[in-house]
């Protein structure tokens, strides 16, 4: 689905992250930046050694990245220059995780305006082994995507989604969110 936001092209899509053809894509690591499974796995896979070595040099410079923080690096043998890898928080039913998970989104999308790119793919933080229910991880996504857009404008924001289940909870939200303009 596609609609906009200000300036900004909003589009929700099924598929893989490692495949997009944007300018960024959004990594959902973890606080060591030592890799993993899901989307972190995926990255690494597709995008090479150099991510990591990347990742290895702002370990030894800064030890990792807490929750609701992010580091940027290239994105290696991807389509994607970039890759922003944010930390989102495990789940714990705490009033913390709402507010570090809209953290990881609007520090990614000021990195990514920081860093000159015009397209950025997203995946549902935190709501694979992080196991935040997406029913309530998704409007928290909208939203900071939203509110962050007005401060770190950028042509388009990709939400990337695993499952036609995940699609459909973005596709309702996104179709009632009074902010947007359909397509
Ligand atoms: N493209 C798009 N979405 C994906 C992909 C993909 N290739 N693979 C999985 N998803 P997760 P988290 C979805 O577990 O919950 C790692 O081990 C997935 O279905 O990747 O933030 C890290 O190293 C889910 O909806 O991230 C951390 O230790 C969403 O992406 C930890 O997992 C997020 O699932 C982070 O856990």
């Amino acid at each position: 689905m596609k609609a906009h936001y200000r300036g900004t092209l909003i589009t929700a899509l099924i598929g893989d992250i490692t495949l997009q053809d944007a300018d960024g894509l959004v990594n959902a690591a973890n606080s060591r930046l030592a890799g993993g499974g899901g989307v972190d796995g995926a990255i690494h896979a597709r995008g090479g050694p150099a991510i990591m070595r990347e990742l290895d040099i702002i370990r030894a410079r800064q030890g990792g990245c807490p929750a609701g923080q992010a580091v940027i690096t290239g994105g290696g043998k991807l389509a994607a220059r970039y890759v922003i890898h944010t930390v989102g928080p495990v789940y714990g039913g705490r009033p913390s995780d709402p507010e570090q998970l809209a953290a990881c989104y609007l520090i990614s999308l000021r990195l990514a305006h920081g860093h000159g790119l015009r397209t950025l793919a997203i995946p549902s933080i935190s709501t694979g082994a992080y196991r935040y229910p997406i029913e309530a991880a998704a409007p928290v996504a909208i939203a900071a995507v939203l509110d962050a857009l007005d401060t770190y404008p950028l042509a388009e924001v990709r939400f990337v989604l695993y499952s036609d289940r995940d699609y459909e909870i973005y596709r309702r939200l996104l179709a009632a969110e009074k902010r947007l303009k359909p397509q």
